[in-house]
């Protein structure tokens, strides 16, 4: 059809603009999505989505439908006002045509003062547009949809007026671009993990959510934060009723809510309008010290003694304690400390978290003295706790102990100093751990044998802990100390590798292990050294020649290809049925082995994980367990 060719033609000298204009996001994506990894492909989503939660927080929308359709395209739909889509008194161009086409154009008209881009980056839709193989925006808006179609950021047509709607709203439709990321896989539970987190922050705002095979969940929280700290405690023993208190002024507004468990970590959540600040902040900080001042008073108040008062730390008020805080600040004024936008940086925040937090706690222990008493329990608890493990530990420490002076007995070291080429295996058992002395490299590796069951650390303080024989000598033999004075720099091993048999026993040692170290050296698994050894399951016996399965379908194949000759499978029950030179080349040898990384890919996660496992309530634990048990190799 010419004319249609000759209006393509026409848009020719725009089309060029445009594409300038989207240029750099193309060239360079990392810089407006962080990444271009599963990670930078989820960002696109919530871009879009951030822009319709805007529309929520300005109290125009009610509903938001995120769709993951089956061609791998996505879609976001909301019933807000719609993008206006009026045209540009000086340019002629439609103001949807803007919003999708110009960096940083996007929410730019209405200003209202909540108006803030949750997007990491607060990039908006034209950076999605850029990176999309084809983009679609429908908007309802004055009695009509409206509508315009995007090649990599550039519009096929003007935007066209159709058909008479009685609603209004605006949905999105794309497809990321296969040449700009590394996956374009979309990853459902990343992306439900987005809308509830968004859900929480906004109460009465209802998500739907669609996976391409047309199942939809719903995503609705009455509670707003104080859902979400009920929500993280749900299947540990709590204190008290979640408190929850908000202020609203016009230049800053907050909302908190908190709860304590009988646990002694802490899990506080931060956010800024809608972004999450997993690094705090001013908000935090303000809250802490809120917090700390409340109890403080309060124990003063009802008569504890001095010495116990003046004793109590910020961290003592923080043991069990499981919130949320929501700061709410006008988009133009917000700082964060870095580009990232981790930390909030507004100095006005702490003054004023700070006083809500106190004047809130006051007159909540004020009118719950039953629940009051109980928090402060728990808070003196957390002090004497302290105050004894470090009198225990400084008796071990003047003695040299946790400094590494006299190591263990039971470890036999490595010669090498440099540690990052250090490894300690902790072996299951004694027997095995002779084994493992003759099959090891004794330059850089060591070993150290751990005799069963040692004490489940989920809730144990330090004074118990550093009484436990076993763990005193790993915590020696680690030598970066325990507590408060941990110093990974001095970590003389950069892989801890546990190594335990490959049965029921031997993964529950194996997850003692992980929940000590989760729990009370964290910086081990954060910075990658530790690590699960993978010991054969099966030998497979050709004449002289084994062959090692590391699992069923392993062996089954082996089998299968050896087919006809003779040869005999067994199963190994445990790391003592092989020698040392077995156990080199099939679990040692650094040429041969298979070593699993322990990552926290989810803190929150890997928190109710442990909680459920090593926690005292026991039918979690069992529904846990046969919900899982077929994914029992689970990689944590
Ligand atoms: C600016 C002004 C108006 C609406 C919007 C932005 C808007 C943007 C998005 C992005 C996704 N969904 C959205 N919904 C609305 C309306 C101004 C008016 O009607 O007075």
């Amino acid at each position: 059809m010419p004319a249609q060719i000759t209006k393509t033609s026409s848009y020719t000298a725009k089309d060029i603009q445009v594409l300038e204009g989207l240029e750099p996001v193309r060239k360079r994506p990392g810089m407006y999505i962080g990444s271009t990894d599963a990670s930078g492909l989820h960002h696109l989503i919530t871009e879009i989505l951030d822009n319709s939660v805007d529309e929520a927080l300005a109290g125009h929308a009610t509903e938001i439908w995120v769709e993951a359709n089956e061609d791998g395209s996505a879609s976001v739909k909301d019933n807000g006002r719609g993008i206006p889509v009026d045209k540009h008194p000086k340019t002629g161009t439609s103001a949807l045509e803007l919003t999708m086409t110009k960096l940083h154009a996007g929410g730019k008209f209405g200003d209202t003062a909540y108006k803030v881009s949750g997007g990491l980056h607060g990039v908006g839709a034209s950076v999605v547009n850029a990176l999309s193989d084809w983009l679609e925006v429908e908007v309802h808006r004055d009695s009509f949809a409206w509508v315009q179609k995007y090649k990599r950021g550039v519009p096929e047509w003007p935007v066209k007026k159709t058909d008479p709607v009685k609603d209004t709203g605006t949905k999105t439709t794309f497809l990321p671009d296969k040449s700009m990321f590394t996956t374009t896989e979309w990853n459902l539970k990343n992306i439900e993990d987005s809308i509830r987190n968004r859900a929480y922050l906004i109460a009465g705002l209802t998500f739907h959510l669609k996976n391409p095979s047309g199942l939809t969940k719903t995503f609705y929280f009455e509670g707003g934060i104080k859902s979400l700290v009920a929500h993280n405690n749900h299947e540990k023993q709590t204190l008290n009723t979640v408190v929850y208190f908000k202020k609203d002024t016009d230049d800053i507004s907050a909302e908190i809510a908190l709860q304590y468990n009988d646990g002694i970590s802490e899990n506080v959540e931060s956010f800024v309008n809608v972004i999450k600040t997993p690094d705090g902040g001013t908000h935090l900080t303000g809250f802490r010290i809120g917090l700390t001042r409340a109890i403080n008073d309060y124990a003063k108040k009802i008569g504890l003694q001095k010495e116990v008062v003046d004793a109590i730390t910020g961290e003592d008020t923080r043991e069990g304690l499981t919130a949320a805080i929501f700061v709410k600040l006008p988009t133009n004024s917000i700082q964060f400390e870095s580009q990232t936008k981790t930390k909030l940086n507004n100095p006005e925040a702490q003054g004023f978290m700070a006083q809500l937090t106190n004047q809130g706690l006051n007159t909540y222990f004020e009118e719950n003295p039953g629940e009051a008493r109980k928090i402060l329990e728990k808070v003196t608890l957390a002090t004497r706790a302290r105050l004894a493990a470090r009198a225990a530990k400084d008796a071990v420490l003047r003695k040299g102990a946790l400094e590494g002076s006299s190591l263990p007995g039971k470890l036999a070291d490595c010669s090498e100093k440099d540690a990052s080429l250090c490894e300690i295996y902790l072996v299951e058992g004694d027997s095995a751990g002779g084994t493992a002395k003759g099959a090891r490299d004794r330059k850089y590796q060591a070993i150290l044998p751990i005799g069963g069951k040692i004490l489940n650390t989920e809730r144990a303080h330090l004074d118990k802990i550093i009484k436990f024989e076993e763990l005193k000598d790993l915590i020696i033999a680690l030598g970066a100390g325990i507590g408060e004075t941990t110093n990974i720099d001095k970590l003389r091993y950069h892989r801890i590798i546990i190594m335990t048999d490959a049965d029921v026993d031997g993964s529950h040692i194996a997850t003692l292990l992980m929940t000590f170290f989760y729990r009370h050296l964290p910086q081990v698994i954060q910075n990658g050294y530790l690590y699960i050894a993978l010991p054969p399951l099966y030998k497979i016996q050709l004449g002289k020649e084994i062959k090692y399965a590391y699992n069923d379908e392993e062996k089954d194949k082996i089998v299968s290809e050896i087919n006809g000759s003779k040869f005999t499978v067994s199963r190994y029950k445990g790391l003592g049925e092989m020698n040392s030179d077995q156990l080199r080349e099939t679990t040692m040898d650094p040429e041969t082995r298979t070593l699993k990384q322990v990552t926290i890919e989810n803190a929150e996660e890997t928190d109710n994980v442990f909680t459920t496992l090593m926690g005292e309530d026991v039918p979690a634990r069992k529904k846990f367990i046969q919900t899982y048990a077929q994914f029992a190799s689970l990689d944590i």
